[in-house]
């Protein structure tokens, strides 16, 4: 297979110092993790937006020490240590290749490796990019043979059909998950806010069969009650950085008060694993020139390893049932 990543950038370390694993040809991981860093610009200005750095930045923040106790230490959030001290293997595929101003070229390299980790039975673990980049991941999850439940966490609804022509940009992902027919029912938790849809937009959502959960549903009801409404996996999560508060994640380009909290994001990781298995997550749309002494990276972190930490407990490693 053509080379579709390469290294974080210079002097970058990979994600939590786990193996860099560039040969997709020899994929056979339980997770992997993956940068996809161009979203599809709405203008020149767009590319590259801040976006692009946050794979490295996530990759970068943390030193060797709190690597080091993050893999070893007993973790709270977990109940032992992250990988449970079982055989599981983690890599990190590196970023996918880009060419300046070929957007459409860095979906298709970021498809095809997203189709060879899900046909490999690895869960794939995505850092953005703009919210644009899920959509390439989305279309991969064909390759898998099986109707999937979306789960997508954003303050907007991101149900735009185009902007300025551009039908593959960030306001736009859910929208194009609606048109593929591997994707099953869509649960949309945590809007609030002035967002990008107009009422056509939501119009359009719940006649689809949207579950639109808004953030103060969710604080009013508890995550419980939405989880117990979200209905059977397995499931392809999506975390727009901006539907979790910013007083916690405050690098994002749209500060929307009112966003979910650490133990309700943490609770959801945690409870949809439980509930199937998670073939993917990616968290998208962290713009990290405007964070806040690494507040925002912290979390995000923190919820990637929730998101391991309770897999592995759930038993979701890599699935060979359905290679
Ligand atoms: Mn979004």
């Amino acid at each position: 297979m053509a080379t579709l990543t390469e290294p974080p950038g210079k002097g970058c370390r990979s994600f939590l110092n786990f193996p860099l694993q560039l040969d997709l040809d020899q994929l056979c991981a339980d997770f992997a993790v993956l940068g996809i860093p161009y979203g599809m610009p709405y203008g020149q200005s767009d590319w590259p937006n801040d976006q692009c750095l946050a794979p490295d930045a996530l990759r970068a923040y943390a030193t060797e020490e709190d690597i080091a106790y993050t893999l070893k230490h007993y973790d709270f959030d977990l109940g032992g240590p992250l990988l449970a001290d079982k055989p599981v293997s983690v890599v990190d595929l590196g970023n996918v290749i880009h060419e300046p101003n070929k957007p459409q070229h860095h979906y298709q390299c970021a498809e095809q490796v997203a189709r060879t980790v899900f046909q490999s039975g690895a869960v794939l673990v995505t850092l953005g990019g703009d919210h644009g980049v899920t959509i390439p991941v989305l279309r991969a999850i064909d390759a898998l043979k099986r109707r999937v439940t979306l789960i997508h966490i954003d303050a907007h609804l991101d149900w735009r059909d185009n902007i300025n022509g551009v039908t593959e940009g960030y306001s736009s992902p859910i929208r194009r998950a609606s048109e593929m027919p591997w994707i099953d029912s869509i649960v949309q938790i945590g809007l609030r806010g002035i967002g990008s849809a107009r009422a056509a937009e939501v119009d359009a959502a719940l006649t689809h069969g949207c579950q639109v959960v808004t953030a103060y549903q969710v604080h009013e009801q508890g995550m419980s009650s939405v989880l117990a409404a979200i209905p059977d996996g397995p499931y392809y999560l999506s975390i727009d950085a901006d539907g979790i508060d910013p007083g916690i994640m405050p690098a994002v380009l749209a500060q929307t008060p009112g966003g979910l909290l650490w133990p309700q994001i943490r609770q959801l990781v945690h409870g949809l694993s439980a509930k199937g298995r998670v073939i993917g997550m990616d968290l998208v749309e962290i713009a990290p020139s405007y964070d806040v002494g690494n507040i925002t990276l912290i979390h995000a972190e923190r919820l990637i390893c929730n998101f391991i930490g309770s897999s592995i407990r759930c038993g979701h490693i890599r699935d060979q049932q359905h290679l």
